[in-house]
């Protein structure tokens, strides 16, 4: 294999990759709902923008308690998304314009309305009894099996009232948990896998995947428990054998890329997933970035205090070093599960364009394969919640029930999930300025953004300065320098608290220097003498030549790329 910078050379590793959610991407037939044959309008849009694979959040059959992460039948479209035919012709239509397509495996858990659990919970002996984790309840006590909590609130066991038995569920109740320890899971999952493989599929994304292996015996919560239910769900000890045997059985005879939602995995842990002397993943995610902003104890809290640049940079540095040359990361700075990453990472209110692209220049110059999400290259912000029923998400939905109890106002209620809610990055895209932002003639199913008038894809395409043209002209910049995908990652100050500066150097010396002020506040930045520049090659600002290179005045969220040597 081809190797540059001691890394062997992968075409998922050279990628871009887009995340669409297709509910809130396009809609073709006015149902309000985003669709399969809406994302195929959209795909010169794509293509342009310079994209290479694209990921759909789940597709599959589903009664939508969360949005598609609960599946009801692996080998299906949604109704509401269409139908087979139209995915076979979003399929050939990708692949006519040279790009890729993963899918979502959602495989830690089904729908309660999966036949395999409408058979489950029939009767003790059902055939398919085994392929969920059931628990005794035990004579005259109201004792649930252990002390689990579900990460969408309450306990993580619901009672079966047909059995008297419990289930296991770390999402919702309608969300129970696969048992991977049967043999018979395992290989209804390869199948599935294969049947979409087989179709032509490029890889998946694979969701939640590290809580697979369950701890044995299912043991409650220490009672020195930190709070860090992710970190205590993952990595049970059958985590890797699973992988293996999963990509012995599937993987190894198709040329895919995987990628895990890293959740509860750390820079000691995560190595061994992504190794690629062990055959496991192609790449993983973390969310050790993107949890920044919350207290360690209870991810759905904001720490008041805020974070800092430095923590922020130390773990991009932390997980560099551990990655090594063998394991590969992805950078992404916003997904379907967080507010939007202008409005948390950069300054919407004044600065959004600049910090747009600052964040953009970021993410394609960092060190793993780049994920955009949908919006992002337009500068989407989060969005505006009044009211308890301006949100969908079941997470907040199931909290604001508990919050109830508590006889707490919804107004407290509704400011701290602002912060949080997922919804943020779920109203639908922003196309143009005509009503629902041509996302839909009818009803939308969340609303829009109040800001689509101004901030859509037709504005975008218009102005040889949008966000969308800078995201464009960056990645075709990383396509043509192998020393930003491969080339080794230093951060040159990581003490500065408004200067995130870091290198990128290749196999012979050939790299780069990107220097981000991350503030509003203009900073004159010393670049270290030991670092020769040869040029900016650029910038979100209009550049203008420098008397002394070696200082340089740094407007707010200026990003400048320099090349070395
Ligand atoms: O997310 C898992 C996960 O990390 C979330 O519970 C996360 O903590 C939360 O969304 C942050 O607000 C995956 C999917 O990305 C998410 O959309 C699903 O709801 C979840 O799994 C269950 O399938
Ligand atoms: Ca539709």
């Amino acid at each position: 294999m081809q190797k540059y910078a001691s890394i062997n050379r992968r075409w998922w590793k050279e990628s871009i990759i887009y995340q669409i959610y297709p509910r809130s991407f396009q809609d073709s037939n006015q149902d309000g709902v985003g669709d399969l044959r809406g994302i195929i309008q959209r795909l010169d849009y794509l293509r342009d923008l310079g994209v290479d694979i694209i990921w759909l959040s789940p597709i599959f059959k589903s009664p939508n308690d969360d949005n598609g992460y609960d599946v009801s039948d692996y080998e299906d479209i949604m109704n509401e998304f269409g139908t087979m035919a139209d995915f076979d012709e979003l399929l050939v239509e990708i692949k006519k314009r040279q790009m890729r397509l993963i899918l979502d495996l959602v495989a830690n858990h089904s729908s309660d309305e999966h036949r395999w659990f409408v058979e489950a919970k029939k009767s003790k002996d059902n055939p398919y009894r085994d392929y969920y984790i059931w628990r005794p309840q035990l004579p005259d006590n109201e004792e649930l099996p252990n002390n689990w909590v579900s990460f969408f609130g309450g306990a993580a066991w619901e009672l079966e009232p047909a059995t008297q038995e419990y289930y296991l569920h770390l999402f919702t109740k309608k969300q129970p948990d696969l048992n991977w320890e049967n043999p018979e899971v395992r290989q209804a999952i390869y199948k599935t896998m294969k049947f979409w493989l087989d179709k032509g599929v490029d890889g998946w994304r694979m969701d939640v995947i590290p809580f697979i292996s369950k701890k044995p015996g299912l043991p409650s919560f220490p009672a020195d428990f930190d709070g860090d239910i992710g970190r205590f769900y993952a990595n049970g000890p059958r985590m890797h054998e699973f992988l293996q045997e999963m990509y012995q059985e599937v993987l190894s005879q198709y040329d895919v890329m995987t990628v895990g939602e890293g959740i509860g995995l750390s820079p000691e842990t995560a190595p061994e997933v992504v190794d690629e002397r062990r055959q496991e993943l192609s790449m993983i995610y973390h969310f050790d970035h993107m949890a920044l902003d919350r207290k360690t104890d209870n991810f759905y809290h904001l720490r008041p205090e805020g974070f800092s640049l430095i923590e922020f940079k130390a773990v991009f540095a932390r997980w560099d070093a551990a990655l090594g040359d063998y394991c590969w990361n992805s950078i992404l700075l916003g997904n379907h599960d967080f507010p939007r990453m202008v409005s948390r990472f950069g300054n919407d209110a004044d600065f959004r364009v600049e910090s747009a692209k600052l964040l953009a220049t970021l993410l394609m110059t960092m060190k793993g394969t780049p994920y955009i999400y949908q919006g992002d290259e337009l500068g989407m912000t989060n969005t505006l919640f009044q009211n308890i029923e301006d949100f969908d998400d079941v997470q907040i939905r199931n909290y604001y029930q508990e919050w109830q109890k508590t006889g707490q106002d919804s107004q407290t209620f509704i400011a701290q999930m602002t912060g949080i809610a997922r919804d943020h990055a779920r109203t639908p895209m922003q196309w143009n300025n005509s009503s629902n932002a041509g996302f839909t003639e009818g009803t939308p199913w969340l609303a829009l953004n109040p800001n689509y008038p101004s901030i859509n894809a037709q504005q975008a395409l218009s102005n040889p300065d949008s966000i969308y043209y800078y995201y464009q002209k960056l990645i075709a910049l990383r396509k043509h320098n192998l020393a930003l995908i491969y080339g080794k990652y230093t951060d040159i100050d990581p003490q500065h608290p408004h200067i995130f500066a870091y290198t990128r150097v290749g196999d012979k010396g050939e790299g780069f220097l990107i220097i981000l002020n991350f503030g509003v506040d203009v900073i004159h930045y010393q670049i270290p003498n030991h670092l020769k520049i040869s040029q900016l090659v650029f910038s979100n600002y209009p550049f203008i030549a420098e008397k002394n290179p070696q200082v340089l005045p740094l407007q707010a969220y200026e990003a400048r790329v320099y090349s070395l040597g």
